[in-house]
């Protein structure tokens, strides 16, 4: 299992932005598609308190659901930019 994770959704312009950062950073992840049931995305509002997508999880260093594409593009900067 890779260290990162998102959960996205197929044709999200949110996502595309995260997985357009992590493909620039040469990042491995694992991805998990969620429903577009708002509420179905139980695993989502688990790992976040939120039903909205993207949401990231870095399992090294301790991220359990990082929701808003904004601040997952930051952290992914922050964390694994040169
Ligand atoms: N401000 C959020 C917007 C994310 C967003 O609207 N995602 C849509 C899919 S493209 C979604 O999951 N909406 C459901 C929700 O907000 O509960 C971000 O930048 O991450």
């Amino acid at each position: 299992m890779a260290n990162l994770e998102l959960y996205e959704l197929e044709g999200c312009p949110y996502c595309a932005k995260v997985t357009k950062k992590l493909d620039e950073l040469g990042l491995d992840y694992d991805s998990h598609m969620v429903p577009r049931s708002h509420g179905e995305r139980t695993e989502v509002e688990a790992l976040s308190g939120q039903t909205g997508v993207p949401v990231l999880v870095d399992n090294e260093n301790g991220v359990e659901g990082m929701p808003e594409s904004d601040d997952i593009v930051e952290y992914l900067e922050e964390t694994y930019g040169s």
